[in-house]
């Protein structure tokens, strides 16, 4: 008995203040409102609340801390059922990552449809506008392992389960149009190439490297794809402010049978907009959980993230009126020529209980699909649909990985499948094949609608031979890489043109590099490429090795990012730098302001201490400036107090904040004595960088912050050191 006491002592109680906080030790960016904090998480373990500890197999545990002994001080006895079973559960924990996107965060919502959209489709989750049908969505990176970083240049997937009352419907998608292979059987190839690298695994959530740019400077096909992973897209400032896309031509089916191709769109209401290099850098680092994080918590404060749903139609008769074919994954159908047509929206409210449980096992697969909807011939659909659910017999240790509460239809399934591993339903009755005259034949067939739903494949006619071939019309890989780069903005192409000058400047050898730009860059733009060359020291192409093939469209607006922001500052984040002797009424009058607008401040101290206003009053900070550096925000706002503002001249960490947030280009104002800081930073104001007398209006500060970035600034800030 004496042992154990001791031992008991030295355990921490998971409510007692040390395991409090080193939970909230994790948050590496945000230790304010510890105790609010902990409230919430308390939720995640209710379900254990009032019971027992006890074995998997039922039994009581009396003692959780020591293995039973031959003594005091003897060996360990085998006979200890209690702590074999615990080590076997604990060494079977993990179960293999997924071999791309592996890394990813989810949560629950709903999708509505806007109308009844029967001449499109008999797909009953699009027909009844007010049916919510649940969803699980989980975004992810493709590079990098399980614990790699969030803010990674690389493309995000965009996976999307919809729980029908038909059935499951899987849009896999990602926040790309388009993907680097045409063919599925090159999947391995690009998957083994942009991985880390075998010899040493570098690098980590990154395709800068030399296997990445060998496979795609010799894969011209990749072209597009490669510009758009380049471009600020691959950098997202956040999840919910992505667009998404199905990326194949699919078909939609109505009850009369008739097919229109579709591409689905997922337009974000958060608006569509990224983070810098230089932060993406910074915040792989300082918190790897960036975009976990903020999904997270923008559902728990009631901010939630919403999509929405439109498809591009093309009728069957216009399916080769293009310049392009239309299942070529590698091309987009601009929006231009064919727009978007909304269809409904999709919002997420609730995040996981479990992480483990419902995040990392849930199972995608592009091929359940529902009646209504079906599979156009693009040859990179056409083997996903057979990858996916091979994948998660491995992954998930066997063909029954449809039981998993994640991925069980709300639909019932009688399907005389049986056994296997892991089975959980307990089949009844005798018969497990159909037809039967036991169980009176059932289940039994549908037949397919407009009577009672079963599913039908449309009837597509084909005659051909069996061939291994691309289709010729397949073989433009330029025009519309050169019309992303032709859409963008000046800011977006002077970004596009760093992102290949910094990747191809981590390729090693000589020969991969001008690959790129000679075969590749050059085929796209000249002046892309030239840039580049000179930033790689290589000469400049003159011209591209492929003749320039003259596109219907010469630039498409709705590529550019700088298109498509929301207009507002709703969920934005402003940091309140301040001091002993701030300016209380200035922070209150734009917490104010910002809580009308839908936007949330953070108070940020010298230390986590509390401050005390120039009239006596003491503010509880919501961080000290160093534990929440101005990357984790869109905007600073620092208020006037004579005493405040010398505080933080004199003070480095406010200092470099300032320059940093001026140097990521965003909205900074500068309110009564602080103006006076121009001066220490050496900054001059600009269309972004304000200076205000009093506070009766934060008009020009939120506008500059729905602008999301000063962009006329960049030149400028490049050359400060911050
Ligand atoms: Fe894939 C996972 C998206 C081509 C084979 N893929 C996976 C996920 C997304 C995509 C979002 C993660 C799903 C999740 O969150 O669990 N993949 C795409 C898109 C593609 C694409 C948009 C092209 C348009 N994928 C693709 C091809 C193959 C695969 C051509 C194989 C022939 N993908 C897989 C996989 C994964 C996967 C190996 C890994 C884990 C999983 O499936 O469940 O089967």
């Amino acid at each position: 008995m004496a042992t154990k006491k001791t031992i008991t002592n030295t355990t921490t109680s998971p409510n007692s203040k040390t395991a409090n906080s080193e939970l909230a030790g994790t948050d590496t960016l945000d230790r304010g409102n510890t105790s609010a904090k902990l409230d919430s998480l308390e939720q995640f373990r209710s379900d254990a609340t009032g019971q027992a500890l006890r074995t998997n197999q039922g039994v009581k545990v009396a003692d959780n801390q020591n293995t039973l002994k031959v003594g005091e001080r003897g060996p360990s006895l085998l006979e200890d059922f209690i702590m074999r079973e615990k080590i076997t559960h604990f060494d079977h924990e993990r179960i293999p990552e997924r071999i791309v996107h592996a890394r990813g965060t989810a949560a629950h919502g709903y999708f509505q449809s806007y109308e009844n959209h029967a001449p499109l489709t008999k797909a009953a989750f699009l027909q009844d506008p007010g049916k919510k049908t649940p969803v699980f969505v989980r975004f992810s990176t493709v590079q990098g392992p399980r614990g790699s970083g969030d803010t990674v240049r690389d493309v995000r997937g965009f996976a999307v389960k919809l729980y029908t009352d038909e059935g499951n419907f899987d849009l896999v998608g990602n926040n790309m149009p388009v993907f680097f292979i045409q063919d599925a059987i090159k999947f391995p190839d690009f998957v083994h190439a942009v991985k880390p690298e075998p010899h040493n695994e570098i690098p980590t959530g990154g395709s800068a490297h030399d296997t990445f740019w060998d496979f795609v400077s010799l894969v011209p096909e990749s072209a597009h794809m490669v510009i758009w992973t380049m471009s600020d897209r691959a950098i997202p400032k956040s999840l919910r402010t992505m667009q998404g896309f199905g990326i194949h031509t699919f078909r939609l089916i109505n009850a009369e049978g008739t097919s229109t191709f579709v591409k689905f769109h997922w337009k974000p209401k958060f608006g569509v907009c990224s983070l810098l290099w230089d932060e993406a850098q910074k915040l792989a680092g300082k918190d790897t959980d960036y975009h976990r994080r903020d999904l997270w918590e923008s559902i728990e404060s009631g901010d939630y993230p919403e999509w929405e749903l439109g498809v591009q139609i093309v009728a069957e008769e216009d399916e080769h009126s293009f310049d392009f074919d239309i299942l070529d994954p590698t091309k987009i159908i601009p929006e231009e020529l064919v727009p978007v047509t909304p269809l409904g929206k999709m919002v997420l409210n609730r995040n996981p209980d479990n992480f483990f449980a419902e995040t990392e096992q849930v199972a995608f697969c592009p091929g359940h699909i529902v009646p209504g909807i079906d599979f156009s011939n693009d040859p990179l659909l056409q083997g996903r649909l057979f990858s996916y659910t091979d994948t998660q017999i491995s992954r998930l240790g066997g063909p029954n990985f449809h039981e998993i509460p994640i991925n069980r239809p709300l639909a019932p399934n009688h399907s005389g499948q049986r056994d296997a591993q892991h089975r959980v339903t307990i089949d009844k009755g005798r018969t497990s094949y159909e037809p039967n005259s036991i169980d009176g034949g059932w289940p039994k067939e549908t037949p397919p609608a407009p009577q009672d739903g079963g599913f039908e494949s449309y009837p597509e006619r084909l005659e051909a031979h069996k061939i291994r071939r691309r289709s010729e019309s397949f073989s433009d890989h330029f025009s519309q890489a050169r019309l992303f780069f032709q859409s963008m903005s000046h800011h977006e192409k002077e970004h596009i043109i760093a992102a290949y000058s910094f990747e191809l400047g981590k390729v090693e050898r000589d020969w991969i590099r001008a690959r790129q730009v000679n075969e590749i860059l050059a085929n796209i733009d000249l002046e892309l490429a030239a840039r580049v060359a000179k930033n790689l020291g290589l000469p400049v192409p003159k011209q591209g090795t492929v003749p320039e093939k003259t596109l219907s469209l010469k630039a498409s607006p709705a590529l550019s990012q700088a298109n498509l922001l929301s207009g507002d500052i709703v969920s934005r984040k402003v940091a309140i730098l301040a001091a002993d002797g701030v300016d209380g009424g200035a922070i209150a009058a734009l917490k104010k302001a910002l809580e009308a607008e839908g936007a949330r401040a953070k108070l940020l101290g010298p230390t986590s201490a509390p401050i005390t206003t120039a009239d006596g009053k003491s503010l509880v900070v919501d961080a000290s400036m160093e534990g929440m550096p101005s990357i984790a925000f869109d905007a600073v706002f620092v208020p006037g107090g004579a005493e405040s503002v010398k505080a933080l001249s004199a003070n480095g960490v406010a200092l470099h904040f300032l320059l940093e947030a001026y140097k990521h280009l965003k909205a900074i104002e500068l309110n009564g004595e602080a103006g006076q800081l121009l001066n220490a930073l050496h900054l001059e104001a600009d269309e972004g960088l304000l200076l205000s007398k009093d506070t009766k209006s934060f008009k020009a500060f939120f506008a500059a912050i729905a602008q999301h970035r000063v962009w006329a600034r960049e030149p400028k800030a490049k050359a400060v050191p911050a």
